[in-house]
Order: C-alpha cells, then structure tokens, then sequence
C-alpha cells in the first residue's frame, strides 16, 4: 500500500453508524470529516471550533438499499432521472472499497488527512447498466479545513463501447435559516427547473435567495459558487472543475414531510447546491478517464464580501 493516505494520526478506520465501515480524516487545527465506505459517501464536515458543516437528516438511514440523506451522496452514472436508471445512479448506495494503490495524481496535495476510494462495475449492476468503469474518488481535508473531492472515472469496457454519463456531487450545507440564506455566482444564469418539466428559463435579478420550493440546474455555471448564510455570519465557497453545471435545491416544507428520511422541518436547515454534469453527458471511449472536481470552503463571511463581487470574481479562479 503506498497510498500517502494511511497516516493514523490523521486517517482513522472505524465503525459507524450499524456497524458500517467509516474513515475519520482529521488536520492538526482540529478539523474533520467522515466518509462512510457505504455510497462512498461524506456524512461529516466539521471546522476547527468543531462546528458541523454539513446537514445529515436526524432520519437518515444507513442501511442498504436507501442512500443516506445528507452529506454529500455521489450520483453516477445518472443525475436525477436524466435516463432509464434508479434515481441519482446506483453508486451512492454501493459499498466502495479502499483503493490500495491509487495512481498518482498530476496535482498532488500536500495534505495527509486524505482517503482513496474506489467503486468497480459489479456483475449484477452490469445487467442494468452494462459497461465496465473504475470509479476513483480521492477525498482530502486540507490543511485549513477545505474538503476536496476528486473523481476520476474510466471506461474499462473490453467490448470497445463508450458509454455516457451524468454526475453530480450532491451536497448538502448546513444553514442556520434557509430564509436568511443567498446564493452568489448565479445570477443571470440559464437553469432548467426540476419543477416546470425541465424547462429551460434564464435567472432573472440579483442573489438567488429563498421562500420556496426550489429545484434547478443551472447551466455553464462559473468556477466559483458562494453561499453566504447571514445568520451565522458565515459563507460556504464552492470551486469545482470538470463540472459546468450546478443544482440548487430545497424542498421546502411539503416535499419534506413526504420525505421518510427528512424531518420536517429540516428543510429550514440544509441547502444543497451541487457540482454537477447534467445538460451534456461526459461521454468516455475505452481506455478514457474523466476527472472532477470540487473544493469547499467555510469562512467567515465578513472576510467574503467585496472578494465576492461576481464581477470581479467569479470569471477567475
Ligand atoms: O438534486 C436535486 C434532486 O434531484 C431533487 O429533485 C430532489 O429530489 C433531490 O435531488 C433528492 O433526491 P433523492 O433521490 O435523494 O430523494
């Protein structure tokens, strides 16, 4: 194993939640994360003061087939039910595996709070989606607390056929008060909204803020997202790459209470809003690998207002 990921101090192998299989990362400020091996999944981010980051229903089940609600549920190869799959793909409720030997990456991290997971087609799952891929995703809590995610997919087919595919990392941010929350690097977007058909409408105004059901993909998005919570005076930062597309999405209170795993009124308190691949499939021909990714942040959001300014910022990286 020569995976620069195995430092005890900072990687922990342990059980969670009925007995599942859990990696604790942790960076010397006192920051963490936990990924259940179970969807490959992160169900935990906590900043140095301990604070969670992320929203993880009280009703979440961890037990297969439902994917866990919260956190960040990786879907693949199908967003939503933008094809003939179960809904989001099947590999958030998939058990991943420790990659032994990740190849290295070209941007390597100096960070040693990190975990490669690894997800490889299955003969069952090959009846219903039938192509061979090695699904990489390498998860890295960096030194001041950024969560990195990297997903590398490669068409492994012997059969010489591409195959197509759509992605989201569906994050899930801890909020204080969805009403109090806005959303900068948005505005004037196309989005196809989840609510009207998938029809496709241009987002009009300033800051995306919320007081309603809200399901939307928005397209060719910038490198830089900000979700700034006024209330806790904090701002999330997301920058992705390899992922043109973004998903915002609260459902408010009636699709809530429909929700087994979702109290009801935790819709108050999440807001996903998630680097994604959605209006064009990533298509892969043998041999072919695709990579994306996504970094968050938490800061405090006096120091993001003025950095913030889309114009200046978003266009850059
Ligand atoms: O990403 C938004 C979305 O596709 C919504 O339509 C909403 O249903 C959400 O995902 C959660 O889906 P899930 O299958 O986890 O209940």
């Amino acid at each position: 194993m020569n995976s620069p990921c195995r430092e005890k101090l900072f990687v922990e192998h342990c059980k969670g939640v009925n007995g599942l299989e859990k990696v604790v990362l942790r960076e010397v400020r006192g920051c963490s994360a936990e990924i259940y091996l179970y969807g490959g999944q992160v169900t935990s981010w906590k900043n140095e003061y301990g604070e969670e980051l992320l929203f993880l229903s009280s009703k979440a089940t961890f037990t297969h087939p439902k994917p866990i609600r919260g956190g960040i549920p990786i879907c693949f190869p199908q967003f939503a039910n933008h094809g003939s799959l179960e809904k989001h793909g099947f590999a958030r409720s998939r058990v991943w595996s420790i990659d032994p030997d990740p190849p290295p990456f070209s941007a390597n991290s100096s960070s040693q709070a990190c975990v490669d997971l690894i997800l490889k087609h299955s003969e069952e799952e090959v009846k219903i989606w039938p192509h061979r891929y090695e699904f990489r995703l390498r998860i890295t809590l960096g030194p001041g607390g950024d969560l990195m995610l990297t997903s590398r997919i490669r068409n492994t087919n012997t059969d010489g056929k591409s195959f197509a595919f759509t992605f989201a990392y569906h994050t899930y941010f801890a909020v204080s008060d969805i009403s109090e929350v806005r959303v900068e690097g948005l505005e004037t977007l196309d989005y196809l909204d989840n609510l009207k058909d998938k029809e496709r409408f241009t987002e009009q105004g300033d800051a995306i803020t919320f007081e309603s059901e809200v399901d939307k993909v928005y397209l060719s998005t910038p490198t830089k997202i900000a979700i700034l919570d006024h209330e806790r005076k904090r701002t999330f930062v997301l920058r992705k790459d390899g992922l043109p597309d973004a998903v915002v999405w609260n459902p408010w209170d009636k699709k809530a209470k429909a929700m087994a795993d979702f109290g009801d009124d935790e819709y108050k308190h999440m807001l996903c809003v998630e680097a994604a691949c959605v209006e064009k499939p990533i298509i892969l021909k043998p041999g072919e690998e695709w990579r994306g990714r996504q970094e968050i942040s938490a800061v405090p959001s006096s120091y993001c207002s003025g950095q913030l300014d889309p114009k200046k910022v978003f266009q850059s990286d």
